[in-house]
């Protein structure tokens, strides 16, 4: 089932959180604040039947709590990636330990590739890999070839003329069988054709980052128009305040790494 997700690992925000990498003008994020949005996702995840193992903050990665940029899990392997920001890089070692508990093998993405997971979007019959500010077309091609051993098919895009993405998920989501979620100013991708889209406003933009857990969709709080559009479709979600995170450039897609 598309969106089945039995295992998640997150990570703790930590005090360092505050030093992390950001373009947002939203301003500081608040720490407290932050921990309890983090704890309310853990909680939404367990709630929709998640087996959740929240890894323990590492204060050298402020940035650490948005473990998907580390790797990408599928039923079949795990990739662990070489993440775009030079102050992630280490990011990874905490995660690769975490998985091997689960994955007899994982694969890793090689220098001179760098690769995000915020950059790999999943729908029900591909993995569509963005090449960005972060992820490289090196980083892309080893991925798709290593989907392939997997036997997972896989197109590349380049959204890097797409200004206000820091990742390609930042502006689209696959949230059932053949339907995606988008940003208003997504250009019309060849590989994003033949799927229903449901077009965010501007206003409600953050949202085309949000993830379908075991049939539940999260998505951030103070997007009426979206959740009207999941209402139509009987589409069943949860709402989230991802104020915190929003500040520090990440959305719901990054804050786990959900094992189907
Ligand atoms: C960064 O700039 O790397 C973090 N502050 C935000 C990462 C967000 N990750 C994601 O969208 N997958």
């Amino acid at each position: 089932m598309f969106g089945q997700v039995t295992h998640a690992l997150t990570r703790s925000p930590g005090q360092s959180y505050l030093q992390g990498l950001t373009q947002s003008t939203d301003g500081p994020p608040n720490l407290a604040r932050t921990l309890q949005q983090h704890q309310a996702y853990c909680q939404a995840l367990t709630a929709c039947g998640v087996l959740v193992t929240n890894l323990p903050a590492d204060e050298a990665y402020p940035d650490g709590c948005f473990i998907e940029d580390t790797a990408i899990v599928t039923p079949r392997g795990a990739i662990i990636t070489r993440p775009g920001a030079p102050s992630r890089s280490g990011e990874t070692t905490a995660v690769a330990a975490a998985l091997t508990e689960r994955y007899a093998h994982i694969a890793r993405i090689e220098a001179p590739g760098t690769l995000d997971g915020g950059d790999i979007l999943e729908t029900d019959s591909a993995f569509i890999i963005g090449i960005s500010e972060r992820t490289n077309a090196h980083g892309a091609q080893q991925l798709q070839h290593l989907l392939a051993d997997l036997g997972y098919p896989s197109n590349i895009l380049d959204v890097r003329d797409c200004k206000q993405l820091l990742h390609f998920k930042t502006g689209v989501s696959a949230i059932a069988p053949g339907l995606l979620v988008m940003a208003p100013n997504l250009p019309d991708f060849p590989a994003l054709r033949g799927y229903e889209k449901i077009t965010l406003t501007a206003a409600e933009q953050y949202a085309a980052n949000c993830i379908l857990v075991n049939g539940t969709v999260f998505v951030p709080t103070g997007c009426p128009k979206f959740i009207a559009a999941l209402t139509q479709r009987h589409l069943p979600f949860i709402e989230l305040e991802m104020s915190e995170f929003k500040k520090m450039d990440g959305g719901l897609s990054c804050l786990s790494l959900r094992v189907p």
